[in-house]
């Protein structure tokens, strides 16, 4: 019985696992344009292994250049490899340390469209803390992932009473 709870709760810990994952959309609802300080966007965040960036923004009108910390400082566009241009970037954190991004185009770099954060060396905690007020920051769960968790912990419960 004890093992037969244990083994679910396992199971559902894998399951449910991934989802305390954050889609960090950069900018939040101005997405990756000029004229917002992505210095000030990032600042009291948390980014986590195995979270994401989303970079939005018109297709065309700006692109994203990964970098390193010299490029960054100089805002200078690197030979290779080539830049994100969707206009709907994904970038999974997938390493620890600092991370570098600039778009591209113009002189848009120097005039503020930078980004610079640093990944934790761990993934999201799964008691996650409550997003400070005031600020968007990324969901942590969807209704169904909120659902999955629900239907989860009900099956737990009856298995307890069995
Ligand atoms: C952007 O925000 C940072 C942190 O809040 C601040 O130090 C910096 O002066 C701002 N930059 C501009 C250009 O306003
Ligand atoms: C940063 O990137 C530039 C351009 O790709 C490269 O020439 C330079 O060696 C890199 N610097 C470091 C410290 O990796
Ligand atoms: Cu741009």
């Amino acid at each position: 019985m004890a093992s037969k709870v244990l083994l679910i709760t396992i199971m559902v810990a894998a399951i449910a696992a991934p989802v305390f994952a954050i889609d960090h959309i950069v900018g939040d609802e101005s997405g990756w344009k000029l004229g917002v300080n992505y210095t000030a966007w990032a600042e009291g965040k948390q980014f986590y292994l195995g979270d994401r960036l989303v970079f939005k923004y018109g297709q065309g009108a700006h692109n994203v250049h990964r970098v390193n910390g010299t490029t960054f400082q100089q805002c200078m566009v690197p030979p290779a490899p080539g830049p994100l241009t969707s206009g709907n970037d994904v970038i999974p954190l997938a390493t620890p340390g600092r991370k570098w991004y600039i778009c591209g185009v113009g002189n848009h770099c120097a005039s503020g469209m930078k980004l610079v954060i640093t990944v934790a060396s761990t993934e999201a905690p799964t008691s996650a803390p409550a997003p400070a007020a005031g600020t968007s920051a990324g969901n942590h769960l969807s209704p169904f992932e909120s659902s999955v968790w629900m239907l989860a912990a009900l099956a737990i419960l009856k298995m307890i009473r069995a």
